[in-house]
């Protein structure tokens, strides 16, 4: 999902007079998300996390329909309102939300992305 998690990483190989290194600089970004609002988003039908409610999220919930704790096919993430069984009602909370990104949902709550940029320490060895 575009602004989920993004990664930079560039490697350069510096050549001089007999001596070789290499200069690694590395910038990930991570989510600011509070985990109760991905918590939330994930009770609304994204079964696998990723940020949309989609045919991914549907697939999951069929191969657990039917399923309850202890059974074989027994998927906690598809339990989306938590009452112990995999069901109809859990396809209904799905069916609700289907195609709806976790950054469409956001806004609609007024939330505003921030993300922070971390950069790693600057490896330099030659
Ligand atoms: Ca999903
Ligand atoms: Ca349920």
């Amino acid at each position: 999902m575009k602004g989920w998690k993004k990664t930079a990483l560039a490697v350069g190989i510096v050549a001089t007079t007999g001596i070789v290194g290499y200069v690694l600089i590395c910038k990930a970004r991570r989510p600011t998300y509070p985990p109760e609002l991905m918590e939330e988003f994930h009770k609304m039908g994204d079964v696998n996390r990723d940020g949309i409610i989609n045919d991914k999220d549907l697939a999951l919930l069929q191969v657990a329909y039917g399923s309850t704790p202890g059974t074989p096919n027994w998927n906690p993430a598809c339990d989306l309102n938590s009452d112990g069984v995999v069901d109809m009602r859990d396809i209904s909370i799905y069916a609700t939300n289907q195609g709806l990104t976790f950054e469409e949902w956001l806004k609609t709550k007024g939330y505003r992305k921030t993300h922070t940029t971390q950069k790693l320490p600057l490896i330099k060895e030659i």
